[in-house]
């Protein structure tokens, strides 16, 4: 494999893949976009387009065949990705799988073992946060206990609208997936049981959301985190956190543009996307992925990350319909992943 220009093929071209293909072709080093995989062939097309020399493909199957990847970017809805990790697995092709690994622990522990049983580990997930800067000062700052031991921590996630097909299970599959996985990156331990609550709600929403929600979260060794998931806030968009130590408060994701004074008012911009809230993040995710893939490293989540907030989704989701502390069950941790 070559270390210097690695072949990436992008799988799915639609808003999250097209962006990779962009950010691979303009502002990764030692990558090249070999492909771009979607049935749509128009849009694989167009996303082509923006990479020189990529070809098209319309199944991962051909792209295999063809042998036109080293590594491959999966970024197309999650309920595809189970097939797609399993035949990738199969080639030895490294993946950046985007989150969610698959919507399900049972279909994500089948990609684990497969990657048990191919004895190395082959599959990043797309967790970017763990890349961003803020978050990676926290996580610096719990290990090295620089305030003592870190006793609780408070998220807000907030985003500005979601369409009217965003339902109540996605706020939790496809939003709160995130603080699932920054309280395992943040704690180290897995979590051991999830609530949610609901209160007033937004008018401005639609019928299929509560919206705000609260989800409580306890980990192993009794950390509790909270989460503020409000999907229709109509200001922006929005991730904070607050870490609050024996010795202190630490509080990241404030925005860090200038302040400006007018008109009887301060105040900074509020970002309105992920896209650019967390642009740096997902630049750095996908560089040190290349990275790993030249190395062997692996760096990020890794598929037992993935499963392990299937399985924390899993018990949201219960949580969410019973007003329950609910119990995460999850498998063992296979040596792979030690
Ligand atoms: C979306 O899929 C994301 O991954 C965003 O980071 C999250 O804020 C949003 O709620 C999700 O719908």
């Amino acid at each position: 494999m070559s270390t210097q220009n690695l072949h990436v093929a992008v799988v799915g071209a639609g808003l999250m893949g097209a962006d990779h293909v962009q950010r691979l072709a303009r502002r990764t080093a030692g990558a090249t976009v070999s492909a771009v995989v979607d049935i749509d062939q128009e849009r694989a097309q167009a996303a082509a387009d923006m990479a020189s020399g990529a070809r098209t493909f319309s199944s991962v199957e051909d792209l295999i065949k063809a042998g036109a990847a080293e590594a491959v970017i999966l970024a197309t809805p999650g309920f595809l990705h189970e097939e797609a990790l399993l035949q990738l697995i199969d080639a030895g092709i490294p993946v950046m799988c985007e989150k969610p690994l698959t919507p399900g622990p049972e279909s994500s522990l089948r990609v684990v073992e497969a990657e048990v049983a191919a004895g190395q580990r082959l599959v990043q997930v797309g967790f970017m946060r763990r890349f961003d800067a803020g978050y990676r000062q926290l996580k610096n700052i719990i290990d090295a206990g620089t305030y003592g031991e870190l006793l609780m921590l408070h998220h807000q996630h907030r985003n500005a609208s979601v369409p009217d097909t965003f339902t109540n299970e996605m706020v939790i599959h496809d939003s709160v997936v995130h603080e699932f996985d920054a309280v395992r990156f943040f704690s180290g331990e897995e979590i051991s049981n999830v609530a949610v609550r609901t209160g007033r709600h937004t008018s401005k929403g639609t019928e299929l959301v509560r919206d705000p929600q609260l989800v409580t979260i306890q980990t192993s060794s009794g950390l509790l985190a909270t989460v503020e998931i409000f999907v229709n806030a109509h200001l922006g968009y929005q991730v904070l956190t607050q870490a609050v130590f024996e010795e202190g408060v630490v509080k990241i994701g404030e925005s860090t543009g200038p302040t400006v004074i007018t008109e009887s008012r301060t105040g900074s911009a509020i970002d309105q996307t992920y896209h650019t809230r967390f642009v740096e993040a997902y630049d750095e995710e996908i560089q040190q992925w290349v990275n790993s893939v030249a190395t062997g490293a692996p760096v990020g989540s890794s598929a037992w990350d993935g499963y392990a907030t299937a399985a924390v989704c899993g018990a949201g989701v219960s949580a969410q319909q019973s007003g329950e502390i609910t119990t995460v069950e999850m498998a063992d941790k296979p040596g792979l992943y030690a």
